[in-house]
C-alpha cells in the first residue's frame, strides 16, 4: 500500500499563484506539504496486520528537489493500492491531478481517496474515471486493512476484486461501474486502537532508503516539531467549520467525541522523545473531555516530558491561574 500526499497547487513549480497568508499559522508552506497524521496510524496499523504499506511524501519531494520529476518517479512506485489524501480542502486541486497521473501510469492499480474533505465530497469524487474508491469517516485504518487484503489478493491470483458491500465507510464503483455507498458503519467510540508511532517512519526512511518521502514538511529536519493526537471529533459548533460537532455528526458518522485514553497518550509522549527532540504539540482541545481526563494527563506527565510541549485548546482555558499552575506544578517546558 503506497500513501501519496499531494501538493495543494499540483503544478506550483510551473505557474506563479498569488498565494496569500492561508499557512501562515502552521509549519508548512504555501504548498501545505504536511500529510496528515492518521497516514501514520493507517501504516503503523496495516504494518501491524502484516501488510506493507509507506507513505510517499510528494509534496516533500516537489519542494526539496528543483529538478525532481514527478512522473518518473510516480511510475517507480510497486503498489497493490495507492492511497492519496484529500483531507484538508487545500489540497483538492493537487490530489485529483496526482490521481489522475498515477492512474495514466498505472491504469491497472486501484486508488483510493480518504481524509475529512474526501468523507464530505465522497459522491462528487468517485465519479472521476481515476478515483476507484473513496473512505469516508475518520477512522479508516479496519476498513483500509479489509481494502487491501482483498485486492493484493485479486492482484496476486489474477481474478477480480468482487463484491465489496462489506467494507464499511467505502464508496466504491462495482463491476458495472455502478457507484456504491456501503454504510458508514465503521465509528468507534475511542481512540485507542490505533497508534502514533514515530518508530514507523523512522523504519520506513530506513527501509527506502528515502527521507524525503516521509519528512512531515520543509525545514523539520532544522526544527522537528511533532504532534500527538488526544482525540478525533470536535465538542464544539463553530458555524464555518468542517470539523465541527455538526459536520462530524452528520459527515463522518461520529456522535461523540472518541478520546485517547490519557495513558496511551502520554506513551505517545514518550515514544516521541525517544525519537525526536523537537517540541511536541498536542493536537485537539483536551479540555473538552472534563476536569478528571485534564488531571490524569498532566500529572501523568510529571517527570516524563523532556522536549517542549504546546496544547492546542479551542477557547481560554477555564480554571485561568489554577490551570497554568497545574501545568507549572507538573511540567519544565511548556
Ligand atoms: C489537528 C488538526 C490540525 C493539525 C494537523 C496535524 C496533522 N498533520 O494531521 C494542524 C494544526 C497542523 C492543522 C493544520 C491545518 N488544518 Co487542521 N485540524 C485539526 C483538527 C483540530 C483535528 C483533525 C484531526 O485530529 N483529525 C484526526 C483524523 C480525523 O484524521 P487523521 O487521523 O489524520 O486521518 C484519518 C482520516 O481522516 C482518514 N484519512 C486521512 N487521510 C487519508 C487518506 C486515505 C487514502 C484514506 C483511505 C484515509 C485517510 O483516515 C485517517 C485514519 O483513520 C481539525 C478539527 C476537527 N475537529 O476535526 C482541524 C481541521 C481538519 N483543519 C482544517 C484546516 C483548514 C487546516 C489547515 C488547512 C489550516 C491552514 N489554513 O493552515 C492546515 C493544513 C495543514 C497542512 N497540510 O499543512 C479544517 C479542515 C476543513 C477542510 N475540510 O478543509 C478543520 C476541520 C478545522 C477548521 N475548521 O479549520 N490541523
Ligand atoms: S473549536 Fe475548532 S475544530 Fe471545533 S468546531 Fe470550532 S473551529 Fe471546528
Amino acid at each position: 500500500m503506497t500513501y501519496i500526499h499531494a501538493p495543494a497547487t499540483y503544478d506550483f513549480r510551473e505557474r506563479s499563484i498569488m498565494y496569500g497568508p492561508v499557512s501562515d499559522m502552521v509549519p508548512s508552506t504555501p504548498i501545505f506539504e504536511m500529510y496528515p497524521l492518521g497516514l501514520t496510524t493507517l501504516c503503523e496499523y496495516l504494518e501491524r496486520h502484516g501488510l506493507r504499506s509507506r507513505i510517499y511524501n510528494l509534496a516533500s519531494m516537489m519542494l526539496h528537489k528543483k529538478n525532481f520529476d514527478v512522473e518518473k518517479n510516480l511510475a517507480r512506485l510497486d503498489s497493490h493500492l495507492f492511497g492519496i489524501d484529500l483531507h484538508w480542502m487545500p489540497h483538492c486541486h493537487g490530489s485529483i491531478e496526482v490521481a489522475r497521473i498515477l492512474k495514466r501510469l498505472h491504469p491497472h492499480v486501484p486508488v483510493s481517496f480518504g481524509g475529512l474533505s474526501s468523507s464530505i465530497f465522497h459522491e462528487d469524487l468517485i465519479k472521476y474515471d481515476c478515483i476507484d474508491y473513496v473512505f469516508r469517516g475518520d477512522s479508516t485504518e479496519e476498513p483500509m486493512r479489509m481494502l487491501i487484503e482483498r485486492v493484493a489478493r485479486a492482484a496476486k491470483t489474477h481474478t477480480p476484486v468482487g463484491d465489496l458491500s462489506d467494507i464499511p465507510n467505502l464508496t466504491w464503483k462495482d463491476a458495472s461501474g455502478a457507484i456504491r455507498i456501503n454504510p458508514l458503519s465503521w465509528v468507534p467510540d475511542d481512540m485507542n486502537a490505533i497508534s502514533l508511532d514515530y518508530a514507523y517512519p523512522m523504519k520506513g526512511v530506513l527501509r527506502h532508503h528515502d527521507m524525503t518521502s516521509y519528512l512531515p514538511m520543509k525545514g523539520w529536519l532544522s526544527y522537528p516539531v511533532t504532534a500527538s493526537l488526544t482525540c478525533r471529533g470536535c465538542a464544539r459548533n463553530c458555524a464555518t467549520c468542517g470539523g465541527s460537532a455538526y459536520a462530524f455528526k452528520n459527515h463522518f458518522g461520529r456522535r461523540r467525541v472518541a478520546w485517547r485514553d490519557p495513558k496511551l497518550l502520554i506513551r505517545d509522549i514518550e515514544n516521541v522523545q525517544n525519537h525526536v527532540w523537537g517540541p511536541i504539540f498536542v493536537l485537539n482541545d483536551f479540555l473538552q473531555a472534563g476536569e478528571a481526563y485534564t488531571h490524569e494527563f498532566i500529572t501523568g506527565l510529571k517527570g516524563k516530558v523532556h522536549n517542549p510541549i504546546g496544547f492546542e485548546f479551542f477557547g481560554p482555558p477555564p480554571g485561568g491561574d489554577e490551570f497554568y499552575q497545574l501545568l507549572d506544578n507538573n511540567l519544565g517546558n511548556w
